[in-house]
């Protein structure tokens, strides 16, 4: 048993999680860097000024990369590392570092996976109005033709957005995140608009000016309804209930930002439950909104149904097994999340993200042993595979994350990683689970269907 032979293989991160060097060869502050410098925000008062310090120490992370077989890389651009102010003049030292990232990647037979956006915003911007100016979208654009400009001969892979459910919905709604507000509906309503209105420019300037002819997609979350058994009910009502729309979860939900791109118009029920708070939508917008895209990268960790057990046997969560960040182990929803998105939207899935956060640590035998990682890998890529037979289209598979990184308001202490870091030392362990993973990506996914794993 195995994936289809082109199945990707690869391991994801994102700019400000791993590579520190925040204010070094004329990078700006993003919300990230400005907002943690004054504490208050992050566990221990952490930031991500070092990080994995991977800017300077990439040449050594892709070598790890290819002792552990990873064929692809999922990395992002950070915004003002390449445009410090923005919009406007171009740090070419800060683009020199992709560029030559993706050079050492490719060398090494690794092909990356750019996401342009992945949270870092720039201060400068924010400081003009952010995501609720009106220029926002241009902005984007611009910023999106400068990478493209520089890195589409080599790059074929792009993601305009990642998360915007979380970095709308926790950096405007909730607060948890940079830049740390909490808005009204009708602002956070405009601010998406302006965040969808940026994915289809920057959709547009991909197709208009790459090099290489492009494959271009996003990385969203979902909330991932499973239902309690096969009956047809059960599987509609998880299904109903994964594309729902609420004024007070507004921008967590999926339907809220895929179906604007992908079905051309927002959900019918937004406009009913918005009302005057709808965004201003401008003659047009939807079709630069719905550019087509070539597939739905989606980030993937965990089934909801816990965060509300209506419906679900009594008990049926108590107990359950859970990751360092709380989150449940749910394999099922590597099952449901691609197929429900496959039916509802029909473009191939990349899922771009799946992992846990474990307890690990460099042990006495100076390795780092995490059973439990190995053990989450092949439960989630079985159901994948089942996926896979039930005739949705998977391309592949993105392990969130390549190293231990800067896990947001979490700090540190959160590790997702299948290489260790010591944050003292920067000094990179491959975990069992790196090996492992390279035993996966080695026998195209068969290693999943061994109960054991000798290493
Ligand atoms: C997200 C981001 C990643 C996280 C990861 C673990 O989904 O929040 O894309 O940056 O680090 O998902 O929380």
């Amino acid at each position: 048993m195995k994936f289809q032979d082109q199945f990707m293989w690869g391991t994801a991160s994102a700019a400000y999680q791993v590579e520190g060097a925040y204010a070094e060869d004329g990078k700006g502050l993003s919300v990230w860097d400005a907002y943690t410098q004054e504490g208050g925000h992050v566990a221990h008062g952490e930031n991500g000024n070092v990080a994995c310090d991977h800017y300077h120490r990439f040449r050594e992370d892709v070598q790890t990369m290819r002792e552990m077989g990873v064929k692809n890389y999922r990395l992002s651009i950070s915004w003002p590392r390449v445009i410090p102010n923005g919009t406007g003049e171009v740090n070419r030292k800060g683009l020199q570092f992709y560029s030559d990232l993706v050079d050492e990647l490719l060398a090494n037979g690794i092909e990356p996976l750019v996401t342009l956006f992945h949270w870092d915003y720039p201060y400068a911007l924010h400081k003009r109005g952010g995501w609720l100016n009106p220029a926002a979208s241009d902005w984007f654009a611009e910023y999106a033709k400068v990478v493209v400009d520089a890195l589409s001969d080599r790059v074929q892979y792009w993601m305009t957005l990642n998360e915007p459910q979380v970095f709308v919905g926790c950096g405007y709604a909730i607060g948890k995140f940079a830049p740390f507000q909490t808005l009204p509906v009708r602002d956070l309503a405009q601010i998406s608009h302006n965040v969808l209105l940026s994915h289809g420019k920057a959709v547009k300037v991909i197709r208009e000016h790459a090099k290489k002819k492009p494959i271009v997609g996003f990385a969203f979350c979902t909330p991932c309804w499973t239902p309690e058994n096969d009956s047809p009910e059960a599987v509609e009502e998880a299904r109903r209930k994964s594309f729902s729309i609420s004024r007070g979860r507004l921008c967590f939900d999926a339907a809220w930002w895929a179906d604007p791109i992908v079905l051309g118009d927002y959900p019918k029920e937004a406009y009913e439950m918005l009302g005057d708070d709808m965004p201003q939508i401008a003659p047009g917008d939807l079709e630069c909104i719905s550019q087509p895209i070539d597939f739905y990268g989606v980030n993937i960790y965990e089934s909801k149904a816990n965060e509300n057990p209506d419906g679900y046997a009594e008990n049926a969560y108590l107990g359950c097994a859970r990751t360092q960040m709380g989150w449940p182990v749910t394999p099922e929803a590597l099952y449901w999340g691609p197929k429900f998105l496959y039916e509802r939207y029909r473009k191939p899935i990349l899922i771009t993200e799946n992992g846990m956060a474990s307890h690990d640590w460099v042990q006495l035998d100076g390795k780092v042993h995490d059973p439990q990682r190995i053990d989450y890998m092949k439960r989630y890529l079985r159901e994948l595979y089942r996926a896979t037979q039930d005739g949705i289209d998977v391309m592949g598979y993105m392990y969130w994350s390549v190293m231990d990184n800067f896990e947001w308001a979490d700090g540190y202490d959160k590790r997702f990683g299948l290489v260790h870091v010591d944050y003292c030392t920067q000094k990179r362990t491959i975990k069992d689970s790196g090996y492992f993973y390279r035993d996966v990506i080695r026998t195209n996914g068969e290693a999943i269907f061994s109960d054991t794993w000798e290493g």
